[in-house]
């Protein structure tokens, strides 16, 4: 095991004894929602998973070690902590380990020690993606140069429509990282069900996703898998209503100067600001729906390896 990971004696067991375990990210927690609603989120996620059959491991650096499952104290300490606490991707992950600080892992930094820690699966809101304007600002999560290289599954659903859309599924595409539907056709506009844009692929079960899964690393093809797993139908703000509030938040981002990894942290929170909320409920029930379908393709996963 890597000297610089510590993994919750739960996670630990569970992993020992191959039964299935999802990992979670931090940044979500710490960056992407309000508190207090953000610490009670991250437990309920984590029971969601337990009731699906599988371990929780929320992932974060804590005074410099890379954690892989947290207790509920730390959990809460990072929720209350907000902004404060920084949002660590790739690239900042050596600074944490050298200085003994903390960050909140985003979906790249997530599937690195989730790979560390051999977790498969992984269950977060929305991934990161190709920004409007990225023609010119060369803004491109590094969400997906990692999706490209570690091999972690992201269940998720879809991309924010504050990105654009078609370019991240052109980059993905490029990056040869399949992009599969779980009962769509269409990528999930994270809010919305519908982005109108087709899929390639589609699957209608987790035992389906699992023997996608099991099948491209089994052939050597390293690298994760975005399961697309669209909003319920009843919990949903459709595309039209949801609109004019993202392009007001690019608005004041590109009149604020605002850049670099501040760009999705204020998008989201503006976003969630106008909706008075709304969306706010919205993104909360996708992350629970999520957690419940890593834990079910989580579960697949290991019997397949038996
Ligand atoms: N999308 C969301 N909610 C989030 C994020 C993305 O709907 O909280 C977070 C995730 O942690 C993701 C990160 O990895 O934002 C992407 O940031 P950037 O665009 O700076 O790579
Ligand atoms: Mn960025």
């Amino acid at each position: 095991m890597n000297a610089l990971l510590d993994l919750h004696p739960e996670v630990a067991d569970a992993l020992h004894h191959g039964r299935p375990v999802v990992a979670l990210e931090s940044t979500i927690i710490s960056h992407g929602m309000p508190w207090p609603q953000n610490a009670e989120t991250a437990l309920r996620v984590e029971a969601a998973v337990r009731e699906h059959g599988a371990v929780p491991a929320t992932i974060a650096v804590i005074d410099g070690r890379l954690k892989a499952g947290l207790s509920r104290e730390q959990i809460e300490s990072l929720a209350q902590q907000g902004l404060a606490v920084p949002k660590a991707s790739r690239r900042d992950l050596p600074l944490l380990i050298a200085r003994g600080a903390t960050g909140a892992t985003t979906v790249a930094a997530t599937m690195i020690v989730a790979a560390l820690a051999g977790i498969r699966v992984f269950a977060t809101g929305g991934i990161g993606g190709v920004h409007r304007g990225a023609e010119t600002s060369f803004d491109i999560s590094a969400d997906l140069q990692e999706l490209a290289r570690t091999s972690v599954a992201v269940v998720c659903a879809g991309a924010k429509a504050i990105l654009d859309l078609p370019l991240t599924l052109e980059y993905l595409e490029t990056q040869g990282v399949p992009v599969l539907g779980f009962g769509t056709d269409e990528l999930p506009a994270f809010y919305s069900r519908e982005s109108g844009l087709k899929l390639p692929a589609r699957a209608d079960t987790p035992a389906e996703l699992a023997a996608v899964l099991h099948a491209k690393w089994q052939a050597g093809l390293e690298g994760g898998v975005v399961i697309a797993n669209p909003i319920a139908r009843e919990h949903e703000i459709p595309q039209p209503r949801i609109a004019g509030y993202i392009a007001q938040a690019l608005t004041e981002a590109q009149a604020q100067g605002v850049a670099g990894a501040a760009v999705t942290p204020f998008l989201l929170a503006r976003v969630s600001e106008l909706t008075g909320g709304a969306s706010l409920k919205a993104n909360i029930e996708l992350v629970l729906s999520n957690a419940r379908l890593a834990a079910q393709v989580a579960g697949a996963l290991v019997a397949l390896h038996i």
